[in-house]
């Protein structure tokens, strides 16, 4: 399995991608197929007068929509489903409502999503719909047991996983054995970086069968990936599972890359084997993959069309390649 960027030799591969939805500032998107349909589940950023960078204060978002494609990624019509629901609507919520994810079972659709409670700490929410557009309603409580930012949810056989967890202002270094901690904070270049978290859901989707668990990306001699290495994790997670391995992938945040590891469970742990993107314009870099049409696909976002401003991201998707050993082909994000 390679462990480099790239194919040895290879160029990242420069493709133009579509932008999904040109008309209005979409970030974060989490892509799924429900009943052979694309629906796309994006934060929603905008020209908020809150320009301090500090703990990513600068990402003000106060409301989400939901997309779908009339067809396909590349040429489908993108229909824009409106708001579901805003910061009012979630009676623990003060702002940012940052990135989310949804999940279908037995015929409801939930929305699971970030933001920060009144007391400025970021919590994990839920949402429940009949429709994958919604209405949703969204519960009045966050989802014990869950902490830090973005929330990817992956369903296996009737079980689903939520993966969570994102440094900086994302305030998951304040964590450790799943308790808030003040005092703490990131771990020294040369120690093991801080894990994502996973956690299977109970059967009734809005709670916690089990307490969370580190995933652990390791190199390839099985040591976790150290703090300064600029491929740990950041934020940002997502599972997917090709040709029998389960893929986590992830955002390095201040070395700007989509990366991944492979692994045989959904717990992991998981070995780092390479860059799905390399660095976009704007600071974030946020995504899904899965398939759709028996083929494969990265949808993120980059701040290019806002002219390089961080917080004004747009939607953006990419075909996705494999090679015959499983590794993935690196895109060029533009930067
Ligand atoms: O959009 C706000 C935050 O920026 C997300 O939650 C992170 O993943 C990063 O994209």
């Amino acid at each position: 399995m390679s462990v480099s960027a790239t194919a040895a030799g290879e160029a990242p591969v420069k493709t133009p991608g579509r932008y999904l939805f040109p008309s209005d500032y979409m970030a974060d998107p989490s892509a799924h197929v429900f009943d052979g349909k694309i629906y796309i589940y994006p934060s929603h950023d905008w020209d908020s007068p809150v320009n301090d960078a500090a703990d990513g204060n600068h990402f003000d978002m106060k409301d989400y929509h939901v997309f779908s494609i009339d067809g396909d990624f590349l040429t489908g019509n993108v229909v824009d489903h409106g708001v579901i629901f805003s910061v009012d609507d979630v009676p623990w919520a003060s702002r940012q409502l940052w990135a989310a994810d949804a999940a279908c079972k037995d015929g409801k659709y939930y929305h699971y999503f970030t933001a920060r409670d009144k007391e400025g700490v970021f919590r994990i929410g839920v949402a429940v719909a009949d429709s994958p557009v919604g209405p949703f309603k969204v519960h009045p409580l966050p989802i014990a047991g869950t902490y830090s930012i973005d929330p990817a949810v992956y369903e296996e056989n009737g079980e689903y996983f939520i993966y969570f967890g994102g440094l900086g202002g994302g305030q998951l270094q304040k964590y450790r054995d799943n308790v808030y901690d003040a005092d703490a904070d990131l771990p020294a270049k040369n120690e093991p970086s801080l894990p994502p978290r996973v956690a299977r859901l109970a059967d009734d989707m809005v709670t916690l069968a089990e307490d969370p668990k580190p995933v652990m990306i390791l190199d390839a001699a099985g040591n976790p990936l150290a703090e300064g290495d600029k491929h740990r994790f950041y934020e940002a997670s997502w599972l997917h599972k090709y040709n029998g391995k389960y893929y986590f992938s992830y955002s390095t945040g201040n070395s700007h890359t989509l990366s991944y590891a492979i692994g045989d469970s959904p717990y992991g742990p998981f070995t780092y084997s390479g860059e799905i993107l390399t660095p976009v314009v704007g600071w974030t870099t946020h995504h899904s993959v899965l398939e759709h049409d028996g083929k494969w696909w990265l949808v993120c976002h980059d701040s290019q069309p806002s002219g390089g401003l961080s917080r004004l991201r747009s939607m953006k998707v990419f075909p996705l390649s494999y090679r015959a050993d499983g590794t993935i082909v690196t895109i060029d994000g533009g930067k």
